[in-house]
């Protein structure tokens, strides 16, 4: 429990053996569940992770049969998260990139009732310039200034930051299985929000890359498919939202 919510972790998680035992491990007491969704590896990660949340109450291992993204895998993890009646889930990655003392900044506007969905923003923290490495700062400037455009939300950053909490009141207001699967998940899953009236916030995060990072993005998952999906979450989300307004004036 956290100021009265019931929180859920989704944890995705694809060939994270070396890094999920610890990252399970830091989730903070207060979350009453933890969900690892492993995503087809071809490691031992499904083990790593069931060993991990043995320790824990609340802890559970979801395995895909195959592989479907990482937005396949956070989705998979609502889904849980929704059948189990918590009040809001967060995201963290399976790679160690989410710092657990966030998490309270990340909760505290939804436990306050002021936000819908809240994410995180590494250009809002100090570190962000030293840490980040340069192409990853120049891909990340790009796509959030796009995104911008193509969910609504202008006062919205950082659109690749996978840290976020969502209320189960934003997860059942959109249809979580249309959301676009692979890299271009955040980007589209902020029009499915706009779409719904959700109210998005974001809030500092500490950018997190250790020793041993990896990503699985790189030039080629960044010019393709990501620019076509923000092409098309832009087009539904502008289709979509004339025809309500058409409605309304009718
Ligand atoms: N690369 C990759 N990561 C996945 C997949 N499914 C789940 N994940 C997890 O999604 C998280 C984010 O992926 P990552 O490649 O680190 O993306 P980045 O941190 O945004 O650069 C990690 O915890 C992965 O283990 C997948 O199909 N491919
Ligand atoms: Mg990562």
């Amino acid at each position: 429990m956290y100021q009265q919510l019931r929180i859920a972790v989704v944890i995705p998680a694809y060939n994270e053996e070396r890094a999920i035992a610890r990252v399970v491990a830091d989730v903070p007491a207060y979350v009453d569940h933890v969900i690892v969704v492993d995503d087809a590896s071809g490691d031992g990660t499904a083990a790593a992770a069931r060993a991990a949340v043995a320790d824990r109450t609340g802890g559970e291992v979801v395995v895909h049969e195959v592989n479907r993204g990482v937005g396949g895998a956070i989705v998979t993890g609502y889904h849980r998260a929704l059948a189990l009646g918590v009040d809001a889930v967060a995201v963290m990655a399976g790679d160690g990139q989410m710092d657990p003392a966030d998490l309270p900044s990340l909760l505290d506007p939804i436990a306050a009732g002021v936000a819908d969905y809240v994410k995180g923003n590494r250009f809002r923290h100090p570190e962000v310039w030293t840490a980040m490495p340069p192409a990853r700062i120049v891909g990340n400037l790009v796509l959030s200034a796009a995104t911008k455009v193509t969910s609504g939300y202008t006062h919205v950053f950082d659109s690749q930051c996978g840290y976020t909490v969502a209320s189960t009141r934003a997860l059942r207001a959109i249809d979580l299985d249309r959301v676009f699967p692979r890299y271009g998940y955040p980007n589209d899953l902020l029009s499915h929000f706009h779409i719904a009236g959700m109210r998005v916030l974001d809030v500092p995060v500490r950018p997190v890359y250790g020793p041993a990072w990896k990503s699985g993005i790189n030039l080629g998952t960044a010019l393709h498919p990501i620019p076509w999906v923000l092409l098309r979450s832009f087009g539904t989300r502008v289709a979509s939202e004339a025809r309500a307004r058409w409605r309304a004036r009718a």
